[in-house]
């Protein structure tokens, strides 16, 4: 039960299991592991996709020649194993050119130099089929406030991400676009710090129907905010169009640890929601295997994040079947949340009109009531760690 298979639409970065594990104070502890080497071994282990910057498959700079030939590679490495890409980013934060930013780097050249990367791989993304373009702006931001016009840098990062749709609309690809909130790290203050944020720049922007979120576990948590909420959100919204899975301890860098092995409980939810709440986009791992793992260590973090989604799977399955989990939500009056307020047809007259909602409503009596939150969270814990 816990072997993953295709039809779970596990996915990982190459950026993750490639991660040869250099930290602000150290230096590599890995060799760099080839991306045709990450598409066998992620196949075998059960994942349906990988996913790249343009720089974790072609080295920044190669000549035409080298990408063609690389991209051949791994290519015949997707054909070979059935693995797919269902979405594609870009590395708009590595190189010196990019320590100001990107799409909204004061330097209008770097911003055109910005757009015309992100254009050229949003090719190859919708030439491999992939269907997610995710949008990471790690240097979108400051360190002082003095350095940036807030809302002129709104202004760019609009018109930045309406070009890149437009060019999408224009060449008629079947791709949406993703945008990755994250507070900070590696800037001091990174724009589009949390899914709240994120949701509403999208509301600004022109092809706002071509744009959601792809939010992380880690970033919503190092902001110290509820993932499950923000997921809930987002899929409120009909914005989830992707999510990086990982796993996180509070406020603090980002961990990027194995998924389930941060906040359990609420990795437990988050699977319960995205099972329950209608989610059946990819379940993509953005994670770190340990700087102690050798190779052996990262194949056997990459299994363990999909191990850890299944598991918590079936707990969220065996928790939802629970008869006195039904009985439990029942007194909690969780079913009695998704009736509306107001009866249908009823308008804010009548609802003043209704004496039983004011005049002969008993709020002393009301807020005597107890809701069983304490028993029905006791069973949810009792299910995810199998004592139920
Ligand atoms: C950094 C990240 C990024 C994004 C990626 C887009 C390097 O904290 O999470 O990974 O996920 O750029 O997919
Ligand atoms: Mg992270
Ligand atoms: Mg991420
Ligand atoms: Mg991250």
């Amino acid at each position: 039960v816990v072997q993953p298979v295709r039809e779970d639409k596990f996915s990982f970065g190459l950026w993750t299991v490639g991660w040869r594990a250099v930290d602000p104070f150290g230096d590599a502890t890995r060799p760099a592991l080839d991306a045709v080497e990450a598409v066998h071994r992620l196949s075998e282990l059960g994942a349906w996709g990988i996913t790249f910057h343009d720089d974790d498959l072609i080295p920044f700079g190669s000549g035409d020649s080298a990408r063609e030939q690389q991209i051949k590679r791994f290519r015949a490495a997707l054909d070979d194993t059935g693995l797919v890409v269902p979405m594609a980013t870009t590395n708009l934060f590595s190189h010196p050119v990019f320590k100001d930013g990107a799409l909204t780097s004061n330097s209008r050249d770097v911003r055109r130099f910005a757009l015309r990367k992100v254009l050229r791989n949003v090719d190859l993304a919708a030439e491999l089929g992939a269907r997610t373009y995710v949008l990471w702006g790690g240097r979108e931001g400051s360190e002082t406030d003095a350095a940036k016009d807030v809302r002129a840098a709104l202004d760019r990062y609009r018109e930045g991400i309406d070009t890149i749709a437009q060019y999408v609309l224009d060449q008629g690809y079947d791709l949406r676009l993703a945008l990755e909130p994250k507070p900070n790290e590696p800037r001091g203050d990174i724009f589009l710090p949390t899914i709240g944020h994120a949701l509403a720049f999208i509301s600004q922007l022109e092809h706002h129907e071509l744009v959601g979120v792809n939010p992380e576990t880690g970033h919503e948590q190092m902001a110290g905010l509820n993932f499950v909420h923000g997921i809930g959100q987002a899929l409120w919204q009909g914005k989830l169009f992707h999510i990086d899975l990982n796993g996180q301890r509070g406020p603090r860098y980002d961990q990027d640890l194995i998924f389930g092995h941060g906040d359990l409980l609420s990795a437990f939810f988050l699977v319960d929601l995205l099972e329950h709440g209608g989610y059946d986009g990819p379940r993509h791992f953005d994670y770190k295997p340990l700087r102690t793992e050798d190779i052996d260590g990262v194949w056997a973090s990459a299994a363990a994040n999909m191990r850890s989604y299944l598991l918590l799977r079936e707990r969220a399955r065996a928790f939802r079947a629970d008869p006195r989990v039904q009985e439990a939500l029942e007194a909690s009056r969780l079913p009695e949340l998704a009736q509306p307020t107001l009866a249908p047809g009823e308008s804010p007259a009548d609802l003043k009109a209704d004496r039983s909602a004011f005049e002969d409503f008993d709020p002393e009596a009301a807020g005597r009531r107890g809701y069983g939150f304490a028993a029905l969270s006791q069973l949810a814990f009792e299910h995810l760690v199998g004592g139920a």
